[in-house]
């Protein structure tokens, strides 16, 4: 681990009790993380989650404990939903320290304007996608829903992401990724000159020119192949992914960055 800044980043962990060594480097991933300043989780936390009252059933409270006890430490922690955990909730953060924030946001971390967002909103192309979140966004679907016994909704649950994947297979890649249209309004829509989201599982930092100026977008990895994270510095930001590491370098006269790889 590599923390070069005081606030740390990280989406698309997919968390379950069916992987111990993901939720073994998510334990480790917290104690290294302790003494910093922050960490925003931007959604997909878990692989899927089906109410605040199901931590133990799904054999999740290695989590809780590893993220309460990184907020003992004294490190803030910020807690978005992504698409698979979505009904995460303020029961779960209460428990844990988790301050839980609603996507979009922007926020200023280490004195960048930066807009946060899970991704999944960004992927306009993938329009089944969007009709199902819609429907899970509804007050009154997560109402009805959370009201049925943990079995119910356990095997709803199963049903879901059965069908999910069968999706996927017949999706191209291109539909799942981010629709660059959204993107730019997005941004045009903002005051932030940087994005960072997770979701498409697909690490890189991209430029966007619009308008005679230039943003960029930070995308986080998934943890398959170990912690992905972005680290957030005054005068840089760090994305870790597979081994390599990308970085935005701030100027001190302009403010304008430059990218650089180390791989
Ligand atoms: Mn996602």
């Amino acid at each position: 681990m590599d923390i070069t800044g005081p606030v740390v980043l990280i989406s698309d962990l997919h968390l379950t009790a069916e992987d111990p060594s993901g939720l073994e480097s998510f334990e480790t991933f917290t104690r290294d993380l302790e003494g910093i300043d922050q960490l925003y989780i931007l959604g997909d936390l878990f692989e899927y989650w089906i109410g605040d009252d199901s931590a133990e059933a799904l054999g999740l409270t290695n989590v809780c404990t590893a993220l309460k006890k990184l907020h003992e430490s004294g490190t803030h922690i910020t807690l978005m939903t992504g698409n698979r955990d979505f009904l995460l909730g303020q029961d779960f953060c209460n428990s844990t320290g988790c301050h839980l924030l609603q996507e979009p946001a922007e926020e200023k971390i280490s004195g960048h304007l930066i807009l946060l967002q899970h991704g999944d909103k960004l992927c306009t192309d993938d329009i089944n996608h969007q009709r199902h979140r819609a429907i899970v966004d509804e007050p009154l679907w997560r109402e009805t829903f959370l009201n049925k016994s943990f079995s119910q909704r356990q095997s709803l649950a199963r049903a879901g992401r059965s069908q999910s994947d069968a999706g996927k297979r017949y999706k191209s890649a291109a539909i799942m990724d981010v629709n660059q249209a959204t993107v730019e309004n997005t941004l045009l829509n903002s005051r932030c000159s940087l994005l960072i989201h997770g979701h498409t599982h697909r690490p890189g930092i991209h430029p966007i020119t619009f308008e005679n100026r230039t943003a960029w977008r930070i995308v986080l990895g998934d943890w398959a192949a170990g912690p992905s994270y972005v680290c957030v510095a005054p005068e840089r930001l760090d994305l870790h992914f597979e081994k390599q590491v990308l970085s935005l370098f701030q100027s001190e006269e302009n403010h304008t960055f430059r990218l650089h790889h180390d791989a």
